[in-house]
């Protein structure tokens, strides 16, 4: 269809394709049976010139509704393509500078060399405005089956032109020494003989889950939502209700950054944008029983777009799954003698994906008692160096293996719908009261309230001291007790963006510089950094749309959450790291009128 209208050349590749989604009015105001359009946005990339086209399209009516060329130094580059990331290898082993330092190395060999295709970021580097760039640290095996990540070449970094195919600038610093030691966790010769202590444990569910699912639609326990898989933001959750009232519109990841903290010349441009740039969507895994998931579990495919526009399928993206979440609630009482007991289940929804040498899992989670969850896991390999004695930047992992001191921030991006549309935010935590007349014993404290009332006020940090939460609540609608119903979003209160407000990637990812930004809701503002992070020069995102300082209070309105985790490697991180988590919660307050599972089945 984009070919009918002369959109597509010789040269063009898909760099993104997804489904414009309808405004949400439209989508509210659906019943079956009523025609939809479907609609998709292309992000086009001419790899011959660089050139770069913004498209949305519908297909139903076969017409092209948009088409903007990119001014790509100011407005961003299109994300890294799967083959931007293969090419890399032709083009670093074909350049003699780069041979060469590699042989300074001792690196000869180079089918043993593994580049890594590394997004450039924007620096200001001179020559490189408005060109397609890629950066690349090289790691090297003993064998075809060796993990390079235990070997980086360290010293040298490749500056790669995409469009022109070749290296147009070489950082060859100091020779530093390869370490020796193999990191294959997958090598019995290496690991050991597996335990056989573990007797096995079986997940039973004769009567199969107690979910359902219709397509894309699934009900299980009073709730019902759709789920959706977009190339880049992974696995989406779209109108999210419990018992016919609407709590969440569309939640997703609409941005993760991983910033690195060495500032010397070799690393100092570390920071991935995994959603934004690399597509972690893209990224996705096939899931396998047993291993990933364990029980009565239902997989659905995912459906991505391939370069030139067709679709590719991954089966077993996507798993669904029900798990016993311990005790719901208890009390054996003193005076009755009464002792009841009900134990909580939790609906999973979940993926994997796999960019580079990181793993990532994306959890979401149900409960019977209202509760949301979203759990991240990170796994897999650490990002590997050479370790210099006494560096501030990195952990020593192995004999002479550095592991550079990074982070891993996400940004939950949460269109609520608490009972309806209109939602208003209110910060709540805890408040002490100074010792006086109306508090003689000093034992005061009460709850402070706060109505964040525009985009202005409503750019937050977490604080973990005062219990610091957000309430999402429906100004309009009340419980029995008059009270407004809520959703409170409870942040874990990690550490934020550490890097200086002056970095780049400070501009670049403003977003991770605040646990919260409260946004009025608009179609277009989906990406926490910006519609093309990939070089972009920063301020896009999450700052230019709330430097409207729009009205937020009982209006449309989304949740931007910052969350993740600042990781100093240990030496357990090596050679592959066990899942360490992050997340939040949403937890109803005030929603219902009493608990909500006292109806559970002792
Ligand atoms: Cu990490």
């Amino acid at each position: 269809m984009l070919a009918d209208h002369g959109l597509l050349g010789e040269h063009t590749r898909f760099a993104y394709l997804g489904l414009e989604e309808p405004p949400k009015a439209e989508v509210l105001a659906f019943r079956p049976g009523q025609p939809t359009e479907r609609r998709v946005r292309a992000i086009l990339l001419d790899t011959a010139t660089g050139a770069a086209t913004d498209v949305v399209a519908s297909l139903t009516r076969r017409a092209v509704d948009h088409a903007a060329e990119l001014d790509t130094a100011r407005d961003g580059q299109p994300p890294l393509t799967l083959e931007d990331l293969d090419g890399i290898d032709d083009i670093v082993k074909a350049d003699r500078g780069w041979r060469e330092a590699m042989a300074r190395r001792g690196v000869t060999d180079l089918d043993l060399v593994c580049p890594a295709a590394l997004s450039a970021g924007a620096f200001g580097i001179a020559g490189e405005e408005g060109r397609r760039m890629l950066r690349v640290l090289s790691f090297v095996q003993d064998h075809p089956k060796d993990h390079p990540w235990a070997h980086p070449v360290d010293g040298l970094v490749a500056y790669v032109d995409l469009i022109e195919g070749r290296v147009v600038h070489l950082i060859d610093r100091e020779l530093l020494p390869i370490p020796r030691e193999p990191g294959n966790f997958d090598d019995p010769a290496q690991v050991g003989p597996a335990r056989t202590t573990l007797r096995p444990i079986h997940i039973s569910q004769p009567e199969g889950p107690s979910f359902t699912l219709d397509g894309d639609e699934v009900a299980w326990e009073g709730w019902r939502l759709r789920v959706g898989f977009d190339a880049r933001e992974g696995l989406t959750l779209h109108q999210l209700s419990l018992h016919d009232r609407p709590v969440v519109y569309r939640a997703s990841i609409a941005e993760m950054l991983v910033p690195y903290a060495d500032p010397g010349p070799v690393r100092f441009w570390q920071n991935y944008f995994d959603a934004g740039e690399y597509l972690l969507g893209q990224q996705v895994v096939s899931l396998a029983l047993g291993c990933d998931c364990l029980g009565e579990i239902r997989y659905l495919d995912a459906v991505l777009p391939g370069p030139d526009g067709r679709p590719r399928q991954v089966p077993n993206a996507i798993c669904l799954h029900e798990e016993d979440a311990g005790v719901a609630w208890k009390h054996n009482d003193v005076f009755t003698g009464s002792a009841e007991t009900r134990r909580m289940r939790r609906l999973v929804l979940s993926s994997f994906v796999a960019i580079g040498n990181y793993d990532y899992g994306f959890s979401w989670y149900l409960y019977l008692d209202g509760r949301i969850e979203l759990e991240v896991k990170a796994t897999g390999v650490v990002f590997t160096s050479s370790y210099v004695d006494g560096s501030r930047w990195a952990t020593e992992v192995a004999p002479g293996l550095g592991a550079p001191y990074h982070q891993h921030l996400f940004s939950a991006r949460l269109d609520m719908t608490v009972d309806g549309v209109d939602n208003a935010v209110d910060e709540v935590e805890l408040e002490r009261v100074p010792l006086g007349p109306a508090n003689q014993y000093g034992n005061a404290f009460t709850r402070r309230v706060t109505r964040l009332r525009r985009e202005s006020e409503a750019a937050r940090t977490a604080d973990a001291a005062v219990g610091r939460t957000w309430q999402v609540v429906n100004p309009a609608r009340t419980n029995r007790l008059g009270q407004p119903v809520a959703y409170a979003l409870e942040p874990q209160a990690g550490p934020l963006l550490a890097a200086d407000a002056g970095a780049s990637v400070s501009g670049r990812a403003t977003f991770a510089t605040r646990h919260l930004w409260v946004t009025r809701y608009h179609p277009a503002e989906r990406y926490a950094a910006g519609d093309l992070p990939n070089q972009h020069p920063g301020g896009a995102g999450v700052p230019a749309y709330a430097a409207a300082d729009r009205d937020i209070d009982g209006q449309d309105i989304v949740l931007w959450h910052t969350f993740g985790m600042t990781h100093f490697p240990r030496t357990e991180d090596w050679p592959v790291m066990p899942v360490a988590s992050c997340g939040f919660t949403l937890r109803p307050v005030g929603f219902f009128d009493r608990n909500p599972t006292l109806d559970l089945p002792s």
